[in-house]
């Protein structure tokens, strides 16, 4: 149970960047590997993601430096560790570190160690990964499942990111799983009778037409709804963060304009009267405080999602929670950068009362850890993208042989 290897490689992600795969081997012959995700809009208050900025290779994306320093520093630290400690190993690794913000050896290091160990004690113990991990606290997640994509995972002209689907009426997980593929199914059709055929998709697999405004994407993902008879229920990821610079917002639908928090929360709040709209991510920017405030107590019935907002972070999250913005928190593990630290933000939402929507990044690999996680949790809900593109795939799949096991499946509640 004991580490006496640990080994990193530079791999390639879904859009082609180099990211970081880690190796820990056991003396008892044991093994665990995970690859790290990466995020394309990314708040100011992640951890830092560490880079070679050489551009002569990867035009700089290189992840060479985070290789080095797991084959370094972190093996010489690693080597006689329990690997079932998560904690001890977790802390070491943030010690080794020694900054706020993981900048020194880097959030993928760290992290890419961090989950190879949870993989490795759960082989030690011959227990699957989320049993390991989760206990009785286990569940299926409900999906929510990009339809459309804009910002900036799509070539298009979009202020939004994300057009999702939720399906509220699924009974289980399988059943979430067809009726998203229905309305994707569906969407293709839609999309082609007005003359999107062909468009192509975006970075998380969701179609990504050019289209003329944000109301149209909405449009036309309830004429989907319709087409396939399922009833409607949409999640947006506003991702507001990527055009707010100096207090105002920036959008480039309708030919560009530049607006004030209360005109953002208005729309929004006009949107949640005109269409069936069940939850909101980072409906506004990272450090808008006074305008997530207003917009929590404005729609107290719509899932409002901090993810730029608490980037997983359990200070980030706190601070929140004390002045009460948004009711629920995104958790990405490359946020923050040690699996201990993510519990520690899902404890802490669920301690008040907030929901948890354990999620993807918009650069993923074959790795489908984050399917186990979302289940260990017991979150009760998972965003992974859209169902096209096998690194999306990797996890909706895990999942469906995860379910094999009769795990309760957290169905939708209305708030
Ligand atoms: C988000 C994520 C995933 P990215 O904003 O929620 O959809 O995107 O990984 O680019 O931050
Ligand atoms: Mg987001």
């Amino acid at each position: 149970m004991i580490i006496n290897r640990l080994h990193a490689r530079e791999v390639l992600d879904s859009r082609g960047r180099p990211t970081i795969e880690v190796e820990v081997f056991t003396t008892d012959g044991h093994y665990g590997r995970a690859s790290v995700p990466s995020g394309a809009s990314t708040g100011r208050h992640e951890a830092v993601e560490l880079r070679d900025g050489d551009k002569s290779r990867y035009g700089g994306l290189g992840v060479r430096r985070a290789v080095e320093a797991v084959r370094g520093p972190i093996a010489d630290a690693m080597i006689g560790q329990d690997v079932r400690e998560q904690s001890t190993i977790d802390e070491l690794l943030c010690q080794l570190d020694g900054t706020q913000n993981k900048g020194r050896l880097g959030a993928n290091a760290l992290l890419g160690v961090s989950l190879a160990c949870a993989h490795a004690a759960a082989a030690v113990t011959g227990i699957p990964l989320w049993k390991y991990l989760g206990g009785e606290r286990c569940r299926m997640p409900l999906p929510m499942v990009n339809m459309i994509s804009g910002g900036l995972h799509a070539g298009g002209n979009l202020d939004l990111q994300d057009f999702l689907f939720l399906p509220i009426h699924a009974s289980t997980y399988s059943e979430a799983l067809e009726t998203t593929c229905a309305v994707y199914r569906s969407l293709a059709g839609v999309l082609k009778k007005h003359g999107h055929e062909g468009a192509l998709v975006g970075d998380e697999g969701g179609y990504g037409p050019k289209l003329s405004s944000s109301e149209q994407a909405i449009e036309l993902l309830l004429e989907a709804y319709r087409s396939a008879g399922i009833e409607a229920a949409i999640a947006l990821d506003v991702a507001a963060t990527h055009f707010y610079r100096d207090g105002r917002y920036y959008l480039q639908e309708g030919g560009g304009r530049v607006v004030e928090s209360g005109w953002m929360v208005e729309r929004l709040v006009r949107w949640c009267n005109a269409y069936p709209i069940r939850s909101i991510e980072d409906g506004l920017a990272e450090d808008d405080f006074e305008g997530w405030l207003e917009l929590t107590q404005r729609l107290p019935k719509v899932q409002l999602i901090g993810d730029d907002l608490f980037v997983t972070n359990p200070q980030r999250l706190i601070m929140g929670i004390d002045r009460g913005l948004a009711n629920a928190v995104l958790v990405k593990v490359n946020q923050i950068g040690t699996l201990t630290e993510t519990w520690r933000v899902l404890t802490l939402a669920r301690e008040a009362n907030y929901r948890a929507i354990v999620s993807a990044r918009s650069g993923e690999t074959e790795d489908s850890t984050l399917a186990d996680l979302a289940v260990a949790s017991g979150a009760g809900q998972i965003k992974i993208g859209s169902v096209a593109r096998s690194e999306r795939l990797a996890k909706y799949n895990q999942l469906l042989r995860i379910e094999e096991h009769g795990l309760p499946f957290a169905q939708w509640v209305e708030r």
